[in-house]
């Protein structure tokens, strides 16, 4: 089904259903499951690939930043270099979702598989084969790809010539590649994301101590200063990237649909000071609003300039850039979440913080954390899509959530994990108040529906899978797959199309 057959059916699950107690979901809601390339298929330097930023990412943990060395060292744990092993379990993989009854399933390209440097004129075939094998796969078992262009990873070339995105000659490389796609897989892939949560490139270096190699996400070199300015600039290549990919896809394939990707995290005043409000506001913003605001509304909102204007920040922009944002929108929103925090402005409550995606914040009494220190949140779910619906009225997706846990594996191989199924049962419960709300929500793709390398410290043992993948932090493992008690849960999520929770 396609998302504008989604808002019509969306619609008539609450106008002609009326007794929403069954299921709050429109029919042919798209559920399924999410990864990106990075993190699942390993095969680092397989087939022609080139090196990407997190090839010279090593592992890390909670306590300990991962570390970015573009010189490989011996006897260093290089988490992507086989992660789960996606590229030679994709079949298995694929039939396990179609097993759980996946409609649409969420995984990335790694750009450095198909231009290996970024630069070249031609595109690697053994790359672009690999994917083409992965898509027919998915329509084989009834799936429909749902693929992001750039997930926290670029060729690490780039990096070295033009500061990754800092750089406008990215556009350019950026371009070569997303057309080559779009072209290619015309006919197997409808639905696109251009960038993974592009909003961590506000503010992201120092959010959280653990993402120590998150600058490598936007592409900056580890060993530069982190300077607002030159994110903001970073930002706003992407912007431009983003929306000619939306003009070209329009213009060359009508039926081709493209989303934007946001990680949204709901920012509370602690208390009803109006000081607290603004903070909020303020916050919110600046994380949650301005990427989206100018990938879905075209332009750069006034608080925005405002901003750079009082922060000495100038971004170059070239004169076609207004006219490529505003003729660039994108036709769906997608966004993930993990949690909330709150935000005060009375320095005295400032201490008192807690971890989070990417970025932190201050604790709130009102909720528990994930053994992350991630603030598990699923009123904050409802409460978010009902904000984004209001301010854009666009067909939404949910293309990332889940709990981040360490699982026990039994003797007879059984892994019980009812801590994960209660939060994804709660998160979903949330999601159906919000569709009583009115919004319009089409799809919901839990995070690492297969357990993969976490992003943010190269981890094995934070594992949000239905599938458990015997591989562990210190790069031993089978690399098996096995079903975990949430597997048989979501699959009859999936049959009673969300009534039976
Ligand atoms: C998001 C990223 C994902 C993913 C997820 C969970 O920010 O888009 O790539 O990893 O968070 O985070 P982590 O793996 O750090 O637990």
């Amino acid at each position: 089904m396609d998302v504008r057959g989604a808002i019509v059916l969306a619609k008539g699950s609450i106008d002609e259903r009326g007794d929403m107690t069954v299921s709050a979901f429109c029919d042919g809601f798209l559920w399924g499951g999410a990864t990106a390339a990075n993190q699942y298929e390993g095969a680092w330097d397989v087939d022609g690939k080139g090196v990407s930023i997190p090839d010279i990412c090593t592992g890390g943990s909670a306590k300990v930043s991962k570390r970015i060395t573009p010189e490989l060292e011996e006897g260093t744990l290089y988490p992507s270099h086989e992660a789960v092993d996606f590229y030679h379990h994709y079949e298995e993989d694929i039939a396990l979702f179609a097993e759980m009854g996946f409609k649409v399933f969420r995984m990335s390209v790694n750009w450095s598989r198909v231009f290996p440097t970024g630069m070249e004129e031609e595109p690697n075939e053994a790359g672009l084969a690999f994917y083409e094998r992965v898509f027919d796969c998915c329509h084989a078992h009834g799936i429909e790809p749902l693929v992001t262009i750039s997930h926290y990873e670029m060729p690490y070339a780039l990096v070295e010539r033009c500061n990754g995105w800092e750089g406008r000659e990215c556009i350019e490389h950026f371009m070569r590649y997303a057309r080559t796609l779009l072209d290619r897989f015309n006919g197997k892939v409808k639905y696109w994301l251009t960038f993974n949560e592009i909003n961590t490139g506000t503010r992201v270096p120092g959010m959280s101590s653990s993402l120590g190699t998150i600058k490598g996400y936007a592409g900056a070199r580890a060993d530069l200063p982190d300077l607002p300015a030159v994110r903001f600039q970073a930002l706003h290549h992407q912007f431009v990237a983003s929306a000619e990919v939306v003009r070209y896809a329009h213009a060359a394939y009508p039926d081709i649909l493209v989303g934007n990707m946001a990680l949204f995290a709901p920012m509370y005043p602690l208390t009803c000071d109006p000081h607290d409000m603004l903070l909020s506001q303020s916050e919110m913003h600046m994380l949650n609003w301005f990427c989206s605001d100018v990938q879905v509304r075209g332009e750069y909102p006034g608080y925005i300039k405002r901003y750079f204007r009082e922060n000495g920040i100038e971004v170059t922009m070239e004169r076609q850039d207004e006219q490529v944002l505003r003729e660039g929108t994108v036709d769906f929103f997608t966004f993930s979440y993990y949690m909330s925090c709150c935000v005060s402005s009375n320095p005295a409550k400032q201490a008192d913080t807690t971890g989070g995606n990417v970025f932190g914040g201050i604790r709130n009494p009102f909720l528990k954390a994930s053994e992350w220190g991630w603030q598990v949140d699923p009123e904050g779910l409802r409460w978010s899509l009902n904000e984004i619906w209001d301010r854009y009225q666009l067909p939404i997706m949910i293309v990332e959530n889940g709990l981040g846990a360490k699982d026990e594996v039994e003797e007879d191989g059984s892994i019980h994990d009812q801590y994960r199924i209660d939060y994804l049962r709660s998160h979903i419960q949330q999601m159906a108040e919000a569709v009583k709300d009115g919004v319009n929500l089409i799809g919901y793709t839990p995070w690492g529906c297969i357990d993969l390398v976490s992003a943010s410290t190269g981890e094995m043992k934070k594992r949000y899978g239905f599938i458990y993948v015997d591989k562990h932090d210190d790069g031993t493992g089978t690399l098996a797959r096995s079903r975990k008690d949430s597997f048989y849960w979501y699959k009859k999520v999936i049959e009673s199309n969300g009534a039976e929770l």
